[in-house]
């Protein structure tokens, strides 16, 4: 499950905004696995800064057609296509190494 802070501060830039992934099975979510991106993240285009708003804009889709669902994440202005894992691309939705 995604969860949007475009409000959120990052690296001590207000607003910059980031995305959480809880990744989860039939049980539920486990929030211990979990994975934050900013636009500080490695793979993310631009760099993060104050008031951009990461995240004001998501959409899930499968993207690359391998039938996860990937999820696009953009600020408010400026779009950029990313993706939701810790190695973002559009394969995020790939199941996730036991
Ligand atoms: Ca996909």
């Amino acid at each position: 499950m995604a969860f949007a802070a475009p409000y959120a501060k990052v690296d001590g830039k207000g607003m910059a905004g980031y995305v959480a992934v809880v990744y989860g099975g039939a049980t539920g979510l486990d929030p211990a696995e979990h994975t934050v991106i900013s636009q500080n993240t490695a793979g993310v285009p631009g760099a993060a800064e104050a008031e951009d708003g990461f995240g004001e804009a998501i959409a899930p889709a499968d993207l690359n057609g391998d039938g996860y669902t990937d999820l696009a994440v953009g600020p408010p202005v400026r779009m950029s296509a990313t993706t939701s894992t810790a190695a973002p691309s559009p394969s995020c939705g790939a199941p996730r190494a036991a």
